[in-house]
């Protein structure tokens, strides 16, 4: 709730006022179904006795989310960024992978992690997402796939990385950790290239408090990504295969039944959210906020803005304005993983092909988006913001 009215710069935080908001708003606030369903879930769990390992609440889950999103497969793990290794590793990905270094640095990390160099591609900066004329300049011999990333749930330019990879013989697999329920040319995200991976940690719109999954039409793949995440077990006692621990806890499956009942609302949270931080920043010279395309299905998960240099403040002195008054805004996802240790030192000139990717990093602030938030409280957001453009 609220707790003044913003009529002056002296109503600001920054020059001494009480912040607007008592408790933090924060990005990534979870969204939560209807607790008693999911209480009487963890008695079902807890009465079974089947805590994990492919117990029956992730065999529902993991129907249910292949049927909501028109795949196959769904191969549920135990977070996102271990369903983005099991997936590389289970495509046979190694050498060099072309990466936007406009990510979360597990897209990157999940590379490295498996002694493969992420190599980090430019941007399109009115889409955030790969450049595919970027793309194909970081082609080497020993490129051997390449990782696009629905950022912000917008998709990634789908089809011209798909007759990249044909033409060079690459593979291609999306981190699709934003874009669960998007859509791209009118079709649901998560059957494109050769797999699509999920993250539903508790900061993304539709959580499972941790988890993820790898989702596919491909049954082999499907079939390894299975055994990968189960330590190779094929029944008892018969390893077949290399693998390690990505599953998917019970409590968890249970949490994602729960929440997927409530999605529709959240996601009208969400627009509606969105359609008031729009009215709410109308106008502001030298700011844009990110647009969602209205012909394809979004989550509006994600309130990005774009300040110009000539906005009269630097960017961060908005975040630290913003944080004053208890609204905790992020620059995700500064300062671009090239930015990051260990990228940084492994490739210092990396900037150099990175101009739109840099250029960006300065300039976005994501806002707190989610059912907890009401038109209230984005309404003195904007009016915070408002202030400081004056
Ligand atoms: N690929 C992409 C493109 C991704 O964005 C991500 C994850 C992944 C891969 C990997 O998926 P996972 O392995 O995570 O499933 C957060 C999340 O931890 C991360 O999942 C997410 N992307 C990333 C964009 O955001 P941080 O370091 O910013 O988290 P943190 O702890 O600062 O939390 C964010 C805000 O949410 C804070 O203001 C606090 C609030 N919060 C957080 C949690 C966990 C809550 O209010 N309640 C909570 O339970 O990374």
């Amino acid at each position: 709730m609220p707790q003044k009215t913003i009529r002056s710069k002296a109503d600001l935080a920054i020059n001494g006022a009480p912040p607007a908001f008592a408790e933090p708003l924060h990005v990534g606030r979870p969204n939560i179904g209807d607790r008693a369903k999911f209480l009487q879930k963890v008695d079902q769990i807890l009465d079974n006795r089947w805590l994990t390992n492919n117990g029956p609440m992730v065999q529902e889950f993991e129907v249910r989310i292949a049927k909501h999103l028109g795949v196959k497969h769904c191969v549920a793990m135990c977070n996102g960024t271990v369903a983005l290794e099991i997936a590389i590793r289970a495509l046979g990905l190694e050498g060099e992978v072309i990466v936007p270094s406009w990510t979360f640095v597990a897209t990157a990390h999940a590379l490295y992690w498996q002694s493969i160099t992420p190599v980090f591609a430019d941007i399109d900066p009115a889409t955030h997402n790969l450049d595919p004329d970027a793309v194909r300049r970081m082609i080497t011999p020993r490129t051997s796939g390449i990782i696009g990333v629905h950022i912000w749930g917008r998709a990634a330019p789908i089809d011209e990385l798909q007759a990249i990879a044909d033409e060079y013989g690459l593979k291609l697999m999306f981190d699709a950790a934003h874009a669960f329920g998007c859509s791209y040319a009118g079709q649901t995200i998560g059957r494109f290239g050769a797999c699509e991976v999920l993250s539903f940690h508790a900061t993304k719109f539709f959580n499972t408090f941790e988890g993820g999954a790898v989702v596919t039409n491909d049954d082999k793949l499907a079939e390894t990504m299975r055994l990968m995440r189960n330590f190779g077990f094929s029944g008892y006692d018969n390893v077949i295969h290399p693998g390690t621990n990505g599953k998917m806890i019970e409590v968890c499956a249970a949490m994602g039944l729960v929440n997927l009942e409530h999605i529709d609302s959240v996601i009208e949270a969400n627009h509606s959210n969105y359609g008031a931080y729009q009215e709410a920043l109308d106008g502001i010279p030298s700011l844009d906020i990110l647009k969602y395309d209205e012909l394809e299905r979004n989550n509006f998960q994600y309130i990005v803005l774009e300040v110009d240099s000539d906005f009269p403040v630097r960017r961060d002195e908005i975040i630290a304005a913003l944080h004053a008054e208890n609204v905790l805004a992020r620059k995700y996802f500064w300062p671009g993983c090239h930015g990051m240790q260990p990228y940084n030192s492994l490739f210092p000139d990396a900037a150099l092909m990175l101009t739109n990717t840099t250029q960006i990093a300065d300039r976005v602030i994501v806002l707190p988006n989610g059912t907890t938030l009401s038109t209230k409280d984005v309404n003195v957001i904007g009016k915070i913001i408002r202030q400081l453009s004056l």
